[in-house]
């Protein structure tokens, strides 16, 4: 690597950690081996153009549909935008802020295509969010919906590197839109590296400054020959549907770069509610679903199994599925979830299971191409059922932007997730908690998604969060936020049932002390419970 990189401005390549604090990449398995140049864009689209599939459809959106052909046409003409009016070079970093539409999609790829180095944003953030994003990443451009317009500028006057900034659905002569409809179709991509870094990652974080984690070219690719190759299996006559934003790269990949790679197309919704979310999976025929446990919780009631025939697969990530949800979709729509764990520093799902390979209350396995184990504090393999840190290498890994925290999340070269794991004989791999969320009590250690995921077997409660309360006697105590189904009265005696029946459904000394009823939990853009808010709740 170094010699045959496109990047002129090579802010980011000069930007990764030092080569001996990078995790240990394996390409061991003959689908993982791809050339030195490669271009995701090209890979994911013209190739398929090329090889005579133009004509299929690539986007499906509630105002139309376009072809691969036409996703390519509009993405070269992005790209053109990109580098002839607003002076794009390659290895220039570009920002981009929009909801889950066509646009957002073609110009992920546009910038590919241009060399450039996405980054992109979650729509809720705010100028104070994103002006650290920017001068973190020395953004140069961005591209932007029209309606999430108001944050972006708010950053701008502190934000001195972003020169060039364009929006689309947006009326304006020199709007994103407008630029485009004077560009040819033809585009000739950038020839990258393979390892040329194609997108900025950066994590929601709940705490400190956001950390962005480096993403190549090839790791865009080996993203959708690892996960969805796997356990999902998609046929182009596969759609896509989901939640997660493109900016999260759960959504990246399931809803852009999978369906892309295997020829199938995706259905691109805004803001989904779960009436709006059944109600597109019908209008769209959708077979495959990406999204977060707590709307498949939140799904099941609203199921009519005969009226949503076409969805066949059900993908789960961003946090641990708890057993409870997973048998309440089953029973309500016939589907066994695939649940899989992935992050945004190994960019999406290395441990995770085939829907007929699943084992209940595992997260899966790893995956072909991945290794994972389980270490104890001295960084030894734990015996089997011995609960310690997940630890895991394959063909994508953590490479942090100018971050000491890459000595944190990369130990000897193993990936540490910060999530406490046991492994079992047969290699399935059984989910505790994140690592310092772990609930220290009287002596015993208590993982607060066991706490919930007992209480999710009690039909009062709808959702509930268990974190670790300080306690003068107990050093901390149990306490469960919960919110209660419709109708179910919040007091004394449903505390009080509560407690009884996760005393009957696990180690009793696991149970929740304190009980509080609550109207809704914190949770970030991306379904995650925010933990760190409820202990500050007390
Ligand atoms: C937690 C899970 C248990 C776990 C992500 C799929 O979530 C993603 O990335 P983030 O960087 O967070 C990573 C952390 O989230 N987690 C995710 N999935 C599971 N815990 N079971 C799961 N199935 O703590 C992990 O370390 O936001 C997920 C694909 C791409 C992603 N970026």
């Amino acid at each position: 690597m170094g010699a045959n990189t496109a990047h002129v401005d090579t802010f980011v390549r000069d930007n990764l950690p030092p080569k001996d604090a990078w995790p240990e990449f394996l390409f061991d398995l003959p689908v993982l081996r791809y050339p030195e140049r490669m271009n995701c864009a090209q890979v994911l689209l013209d190739d398929r153009v090329r090889a005579g599939e133009g004509a299929r459809i690539a986007l499906r959106a509630p105002d139309g549909e376009c072809t691969y052909l036409q996703l390519a046409a509009q993405a070269n003409r992005i790209a053109r935008v990109l580098v002839e009016d607003m002076g794009l070079v390659p290895g220039n970093r570009v920002l981009l802020r929009g909801p889950n539409n066509p646009m957002m999609a073609a110009c992920w790829l546009a910038v590919f295509k241009a060399g450039g180095v996405c980054v992109g944003t979650m729509p809720l953030l705010r100028a104070r969010e994103l002006t650290e994003i920017v001068n973190k990443a020395q953004i140069t451009h961005a591209l932007c919906d029209k309606r999430l317009e108001e944050e972006l500028k708010l950053a701008m006057p502190a934000c001195p590197t972003l020169r060039e900034v364009r929006y689309w659905y947006d009326d304006a002569p020199d709007s994103l839109d407008a630029l485009c409809r004077g560009k040819p179709e033809h585009f000739e991509n950038v020839d990258t590296a393979a390892d040329d870094p194609a997108l900025i990652a950066f994590t929601s974080g709940t705490t400190g400054k956001p950390k962005g984690t480096i993403h190549f070219h090839r790791d865009v690719i080996a993203m959708c020959d690892v996960f969805p190759r796997h356990c999902l299996e998609p046929t182009p006559e596969d759609i896509f549907i989901g939640t997660p934003p493109l900016a999260f790269t759960f959504g990246l990949g399931g809803l852009l770069a999978f369906p892309l790679r295997f020829g199938a197309s995706v259905a691109l919704v805004e803001k989904l509610t779960p009436q709006t979310l059944i109600e597109s999976i019908q209008r769209f025929r959708a077979t495959t679903l990406f999204t977060a446990p707590t709307m498949y919780r939140q799904l099941a009631p609203l199921w009519r199994r005969a009226e949503i025939p076409s969805l066949a697969k059900c993908v789960s990530a961003g946090e641990a599925l708890p057993d409870a949800t997973r048998q309440l979709f089953k029973e309500a729509s016939g589907i066994e979830i695939v649940d899989g764990i992935g992050s945004t520093e190994m960019i999406h799902i290395f441990i995770s299971h085939r829907p007929e390979r699943v084992r209940r209350g595992a997260t899966g396995y790893a995956l072909p191409g991945y290794v994972a184990t389980v270490l104890d504090a001295e960084g030894r393999p734990c015996k089997p059922g011995e609960i310690g840190r997940l630890a895991v290498k394959g063909p994508t890994g953590c490479r942090y932007l100018a971050d000491e925290r890459q000595k944190t999340y990369v130990q000897n070269g193993w990936n540490i997730t910060g999530d406490a794991y046991a492994m079992d004989e047969d290699g399935y791999f059984f989910y505790q908690a994140r690592t310092d969320d772990m609930i220290i009590s009287a002596g015993y250690n208590i993982a607060g998604p066991e706490v919930e995921g007992a209480l999710l077997t009690h039909p009062a409660v709808a959702e509930c969060g268990v974190v670790g309360v300080p306690d003068e006697e107990r050093g901390m105590v149990v306490k469960a936020f919960v919110v209660l189904k419709p109708g179910v009265p919040a007091g004394e005696a449903t505390a009080k049932e509560l407690q009884e029946h996760v005393k009957r459904t696990i180690a009793p000394y696991k149970y929740p002390r304190k009980v509080e009823f609550v109207e809704a939990l914190p949770r970030t853009e991306t379904g995650k419970l925010q933990r760190y808010k409820l202990r500050m709740q007390g």
